[in-house]
């Protein structure tokens, strides 16, 4: 049905829709008139049913907690600046969302990510990864490492699913949803869609790597996303990456909030 939000409008002015379904009937005659109540009643009931799904569908929200995970924090092998401020903000949040996914990096220990897999070549410089531009990392979230562990200060009881990421050895995954080359899914959509997910908002790490990989593909997937800017903290490894990815989630129609 195309009147998902004006039905909304209607539930909340119960009236509306009614009155309006009166309305088309009243120029007809005594006998049609209330078989145009009739069927107003009749389809006012109907609407206020789907009314009622639009409602529960429009109204649900997931938060994806991204990548908040030691070896991001500081300390960690591939710290974040100031990483640890996001989990403040990831605690408070989830509480008022009925879902809470969190994503986690999730490495074979041997990952073609990792600077370490390829001799003579330094953390930070670029390389073609199967046809695919991968920066070379320092070794983090390794399967089964501590610091792969999601950080112990968020409330992890309140974590309704946790989806990994990164474990193909030869290709990297910045998105919560699909590896570097968009081949594999995560399983991340259809989880979502399992149950009925129409908006997703995010906080965690990195902002220039995976919160922005993650957003972008989240939007262009067509749930509606936001982005809690103080929930966020980038790798920044050229001045200026963590503004542009700012940029480029807004260009996308992804909120900045
Ligand atoms: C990330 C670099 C490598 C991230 C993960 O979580 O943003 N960045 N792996
Ligand atoms: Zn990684």
């Amino acid at each position: 049905m195309h009147f998902g939000r004006e039905i909304v409008i209607g539930i909340r002015n119960l009236l509306i829709p009614f009155s309006g379904v009166m309305a088309t009937f009243r120029g007809c005659g005594g006998w049609q008139r209330f078989q145009g109540t009739y069927y107003s009643l009749r389809l006012s009931l109907q609407w206020v049913q789907e009314d009622f799904f639009h409602l529960i569908e429009l109204t649900m929200k997931a938060l994806l907690l991204i990548d908040i995970q030691n070896d991001f924090l500081p300390g960690g092998a591939l710290a974040v600046t100031d990483g640890d401020q996001v989990i403040p903000v990831a605690n408070r949040l989830m509480s008022q969302f009925p879902l809470v996914v969190a994503t986690q990096d999730w490495h074979p220990r041997n990952h073609r990510s990792f600077a370490s897999q390829h001799p003579g070549r330094n953390v930070g410089e670029v390389i073609s990864l199967n046809g695919v531009n991968q920066v070379l990392w320092p070794d983090h979230c390794v399967q089964g490492s501590i610091g792969a562990q999601l950080a112990p200060e968020l409330n992890l009881e309140v974590i309704d699913h946790v989806v990994q990421k990164g474990t193909d050895v030869l290709i990297d995954s910045y998105s919560g949803f699909f590896d570097n080359d968009h081949r594999k899914s995560t399983g991340l959509d259809q989880l979502l869609r399992d149950q009925s997910v129409t908006e997703v908002q995010l906080v965690g790490l990195a902002t220039d790597y995976c919160v922005k990989f993650t957003a972008l593909d989240a939007v262009s997937l067509g749930f509606k996303t936001s982005v809690v800017i103080e929930g966020i903290r980038g790798v920044e490894l050229s001045p200026g990456d963590c503004a542009r990815a700012i940029d480029e989630m807004l260009s996308a129609g992804i909120e900045i909030i």
